[in-house]
């Protein structure tokens, strides 16, 4: 991408400047935060961060995948999609009583946010009975919620937050124009579909995508333009690195340069300042001193435990040493009550 002279960066950094999240970003304004050099990208973005939140406050969540693999969906990176020879082991949804358990053990290790995934192209009746009991389990332990379960309609995002959902997650995961070349099985607007019923639903949304899937620098700025412009920001942003799965369609793309993924944390931090960063999946491969990037470039959510959904994470000893390191403390948790009767005063 171009480089931005003196002139572009002091504008730059007035509209940044701005109180209020903006959602008119361009494209080529987006484009042009990319391409700033990465010591002003990188100062602007804390600048922003530093507006919005503590910065060494971190918020710690946990993910269960509660019905894993044997998915209808061909999304080219995913060891759960029926359409590839990953040798993953399909389940069924897990017990009630069980998922809790996991939620209890996630608490004692300090998240403060537990997060249900299931390898749904969209929930059928009678299972999503099962995870509005699960949701209102989890949400007695004192603990914020957040699911993902693909494609919802208006009504099943009701019957969610009526049992207590906080967040639904449900990434549009690439640019517009990248789409096809990572999924056919549902299309774009099918996911703006879904983010709309979960607004509509009065949910939080969790909402991002995944980089190193071989997408070219402006399918990052597509997808980071996407996001920043929906009417409303979502409140939780997940910037996944590709994880490489044998076996899909995805699964030997060119890794991305560490530095270009600090730039998509700083950018989104930018671009949606008032919204929760996600340093999600491929904190396994990265050094600490790349996480720590990620930090400073705004990042403020991750995931613990050893695993993802499928996949490997850093687990307990590796993080417990990072966070001792680099001085952060885990976010306390606001109840979306708390949350909304500040707001109103
Ligand atoms: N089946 C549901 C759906 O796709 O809507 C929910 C679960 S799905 C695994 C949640 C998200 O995880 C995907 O949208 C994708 O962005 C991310 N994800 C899945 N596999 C990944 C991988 N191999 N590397 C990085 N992110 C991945
Ligand atoms: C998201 O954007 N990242 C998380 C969460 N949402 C559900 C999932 C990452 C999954 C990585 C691949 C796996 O473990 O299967
Ligand atoms: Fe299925 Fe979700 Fe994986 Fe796509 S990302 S194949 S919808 S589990």
């Amino acid at each position: 991408m171009a480089a931005v002279d003196a002139m572009e960066i002091r504008n730059l950094t007035a509209r940044c400047a701005e109180a209020q999240p903006r959602h008119d970003w361009t494209r080529a304004e987006i484009a042009a935060l990319f391409a700033l050099p990465f010591s002003d990208l990188t100062w602007l973005a804390q600048q922003v961060h530093r507006r919005h939140f503590d910065p060494n406050q971190v918020q710690m969540s946990t993910l269960l995948s509660i019905k894993t693999g044997g998915c209808p969906e061909d999304c080219g990176y995913c060891s759960q999609s029926a359409h590839f020879e990953t040798g993953l082991k399909a389940t069924k949804l897990m017990d009630v009583q069980a998922t809790l358990a996991a939620a209890q053990a996630a608490k004692a290790q300090g998240a403060s946010r537990f997060c249900m995934g299931a390898a749904w192209r969209n929930p059928k009746a009678h299972d999503l009975d099962k995870v509005c009991d699960m949701i209102a389990e989890v949400k007695a332990l004192g603990m914020e919620t957040c699911a993902t379960l693909g494609m919802l309609t208006g009504e099943q995002a009701q019957q969610l937050r009526a049992a207590g959902l906080d967040y639904y997650n449900h990434n549009l995961d690439t640019s517009p124009e990248h789409y096809a070349e990572v999924i056919t099985t549902r299309s774009y607007q099918d996911r703006l579909d879904t983010l709309e019923h979960v607004r509509g639903a009065g949910m939080k949304v969790c909402c991002g995508g995944i980089v190193g899937m071989g997408e070219a620098a402006t399918d990052r700025v597509g997808l980071l333009h996407s996001l920043a412009t929906l009417p409303a920001h979502p409140e939780s942003v997940p910037v996944n690195m590709l994880m490489q799965v044998e076996g899909t369609r995805l699964g030997q793309s060119a890794p991305l340069d560490g530095i270009d993924f600090v730039r998509m944390i700083a950018v989104a931090r930018i671009v949606m300042p008032q919204s929760m960063v996600r340093l999600s999946a491929g904190r396994e491969t990265m050094s600490d001193e790349l996480q720590a990037l990620c930090f400073l470039a705004g990042a403020n959510s991750i995931f613990l435990g050893d695993r993802l959904l499928t996949t490997k994470n850093p687990g307990q000893d590796r993080d417990t040493a990072l966070i001792a390191k680099l001085g952060i403390v885990p976010m306390p948790y606001v109840t979306v009550e708390e949350d909304s009767a500040e707001a109103a005063e």
